[in-house]
């Protein structure tokens, strides 16, 4: 057993993965049409920062949580005491900084895209104090999502806007330390539906190139069109050592934020073949930050989050199972039904024995998601908060 090549890779793989889970995947959320508040919800920085703890207690790879700025740390600044005494009672650590420059009215026709230069000074001055509670935690990214857009044909100007982005990025570049990483996120449609300022990788490539050397591309699954090929953007960015970081979740139609995996596993699968490829073949030093962007409306969210992480891993081994050398000498030599199926007979390999081996010789649970339901913790924290949670809250409202 111990001589299984599988097992090798497989072990290898999982040694070296970790995956950031969000802080606004345990809290109440909801669709445009209405919210579903759930009894365990986490209502406040407190509760997130127990519930991204007992996932990284069941699965061992999600040490750090992601914040929203303006959810996570209302005062800014002065909540970093608050946010280094949860990390050392619950042993996550802060993971990547979102600031937030979509929820303000003042943003109502942009940010740091928007006409108004007062606008555009306060939303750079919002990044750049992002950038200093990314310094004050230790947190290495600070993650860039520009709501910006229009939405009817000739009411901006798209040139203009341009500029003032760059501007923007560069400024806050300058205030970065040597260590940071400014992730550049970008998405097609949605708030806006005409344009969006950074709507795809070509967009999102030039403007981190251009903010400076830390600036690298966030790739999120939902932000692309159907049919868009996820894998050959990551390729690319790869090749061009400009991806940053990946959002994983899966949909259907839009940004959905279902569970990874739900939807198409195999579309997973082949992105994560690219990173594997890049850190086996090409031994890159850093993998890019790899994050569950997700909110679940109607699964339980600890239960969600924990089956979430469980298929990344699983869809990481398989990607791991895929012979390198032997598909290069499949793919030189042009075998094309040949290095597909060594390609796709990796998919098709059941981990979860191996995974399950893996989770024992490092003490952790065999399996996460019996090990939760045993733990009685959703029931318990359920009772906790449900008082606190009851009375729907209308998205519209
Ligand atoms: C956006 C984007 C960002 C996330 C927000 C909540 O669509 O994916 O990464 O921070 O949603
Ligand atoms: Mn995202
Ligand atoms: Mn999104």
């Amino acid at each position: 057993m111990s001589n299984d090549p599988n097992r090798s890779r497989v072990f290898d793989a999982l040694d070296k993965f970790a995956i950031e889970i969000p802080s606004w995947g345990f809290a109440n959320t909801g669709t445009r049409f209405g919210k579903f508040t759930q009894a365990a919800a986490a209502a406040c920085i407190e509760e997130k920062f127990a519930d991204a703890a007992e996932v990284n207690r069941l699965t061992g790879v999600t040490p750090t949580l992601a914040l929203h700025v303006l959810w996570d740390l209302p005062r800014g600044l002065a909540d970093i005491g608050k946010i280094k005494e949860l990390e050392e009672n619950t042993g996550v650590r802060a993971g990547s900084i979102n600031p937030n420059l979509f929820q303000e009215a003042d943003y109502k026709f942009g940010s740091i895209a928007n006409p108004s230069p007062e606008v555009r000074a306060k939303a750079v001055a919002h990044l750049i104090d992002s950038v200093e509670i990314g310094k004050a935690l230790g947190s290495a990214e600070v993650s860039l999502w520009i709501a910006d857009g229009s939405n009817y044909p000739g009411t901006q100007s798209m040139r203009r806007r341009i500029g003032w982005m760059q501007e923007a990025l560069a400024q806050t570049h300058a205030a970065l330390a040597p260590g940071q990483i400014m992730l550049v996120e970008y998405k097609p449609f949605e708030p806006a539906f005409y344009h969006t300022d950074i709507a795809d990788w070509g967009m999102a490539l030039e403007l981190s190139r251009g903010a400076g050397p830390q600036a690298k591309v966030l790739v999120d699954t939902g932000h692309h069109y159907q049919g868009t090929n996820i894998e050959q953007i990551v390729a690319w960015l790869l090749e061009l050592n400009a991806l940053g970081g990946f959002h994983f979740n899966d949909r259907k139609y839009a940004d959905d934020d279902l569970t990874i995996g739900s939807i198409d596993p195999y579309q997973v699968f082949r992105i994560f073949h690219e990173i594997h490829f890049e850190c086996i073949v090409r031994g890159a030093k850093k993998m890019p930050a790899f994050m569950i962007d997700q909110s679940h409306n109607l699964k339980g969210k600890v239960e969600a989050m924990v089956q979430s992480v469980v298929t990344a891993q699983e869809l990481y081994a398989k990607a791991a199972l895929v012979d390198q050398q032997k598909l290069a000498e499949l793919q030189d030599a042009c075998r094309l039904v040949e290095a597909e199926e060594e390609f796709r007979g990796a998919f098709w390999q059941d981990v979860r024995p191996l995974l399950r081996e893996w989770r024992v010789s490092k003490g952790l649970p065999p399996d996460p998601m019996a090990a939760l339901r045993e733990s009685g913790y959703v029931e318990k924290i359920s009772e906790e908060r449900g008082a606190k949670n009851a009375g729907g809250a209308s998205s519209y409202a």
